[in-house]
Order: C-alpha cells, then structure tokens, then sequence
C-alpha cells in the first residue's frame, strides 16, 4: 500500500468538547504521522470550497452553520493507506450508526455536528490539502527520536 496524505478537519464540537487531544491520540496511536496543523476558523467561502459538492443540498445551510460556528483543527497525516484507515476511524457520517470503537461511535451521537472530517478518496485529499495548506506548511522529516522515546 502506498504512503498517502489526508486532510482530517477536527470540528467545532470537537475543539468545544476538548476532544482534540483523545482525537489526535488515537491517530497517533494508529501510526498515522502528522505532517501539518494549525488552527483555524472556516469561513462560508472556504466552507463553500471545501463542501462544494455539498453547497446545493438541502443540508447545506445547517452544514455550512455548524463548520463556520468555532475553531476548527486542520491537520495533514501521513501513512500507508492512510485515506481509508481515517475513514474507517472515524466511523459512518451519523454518529448514532457509527460502531463503538470509532471516533464518532465513541464520542457522538448527531449526523451532523460529527466531531471530525476526513478526505473520502485520494483525489478529494489533494484538493483538500490545497485549500487548507501553503506547501511551505507541509513538513517533511524523519521519525529519528522514534527509538529514543521507546
Ligand atoms: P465529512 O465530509 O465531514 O468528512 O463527512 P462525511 O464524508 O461522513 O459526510 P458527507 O456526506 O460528506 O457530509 C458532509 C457533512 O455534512 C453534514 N451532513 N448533514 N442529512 C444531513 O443532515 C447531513 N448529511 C451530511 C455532516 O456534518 C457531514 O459530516
Ligand atoms: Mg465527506
């Protein structure tokens, strides 16, 4: 599998919740490295530009309400297949169908105020990183202190 980097967004409820530190945990505690983060608050048009595939749906003015209401954390991870493994951490879109054991079937239980966003395929997550990152944001290191800290 190859190495890929996707774009997780950390959502309002969860910066609300103090549930970044559990969320960036578990990431990390999957392998998943951490290339990129900051904080941020959406605006409508990034908000427009992010979820343009969203913007003409019904949902859109709730969705658009809820990703502009507070601080978000923008993060880029990086890992082997890591598109699909922060999907399936995260869990299904409505957190109530989500299973235990992921982040949105541990910590919600809306369809719409759901704790975290992940790219859905390879392509969304290049776009994605885009809108949110400069590349001069985007670091490239080596893990060296790894067998240090074990
Ligand atoms: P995300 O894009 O945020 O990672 O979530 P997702 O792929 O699981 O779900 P998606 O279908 O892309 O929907 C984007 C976000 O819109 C809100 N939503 N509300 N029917 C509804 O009320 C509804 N459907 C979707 C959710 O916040 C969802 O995460
Ligand atoms: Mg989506």
């Amino acid at each position: 599998m190859s190495l890929q980097q996707t774009l997780i967004l950390l959502k309002p409820d969860a910066v609300q919740r103090r549930l970044c530190g559990k969320i960036l945990g578990r990431l990390e505690d999957r392998g998943l490295k951490i290339v990129a983060l900051k904080m941020l608050k959406v605006t409508k048009e990034l908000a427009a530009q992010h979820y343009a595939e969203h913007v003409k749906k019904p949902f859109y003015p709730q969705l658009e309400e809820f990703i502009t209401s507070g601080p978000v954390v923008s993060l880029i991870v990086e890992g082997p297949g890591a598109v699909q493994v922060v999907r399936d951490m995260m869990g299904k879109t409505n957190c109530r169908e989500s299973a235990p054991g992921t982040i949105r079937g541990d910590y919600g239980l809306s369809r719409q105020v759901n704790l975290i966003h992940g790219s859905d395929s390879p392509e969304s997550a290049q776009k994605e990183i885009a809108i949110y990152f400069r590349p001069e944001e985007i670091l490239s290191y080596d893990s060296t202190l790894a067998e240090w800290v074990c």
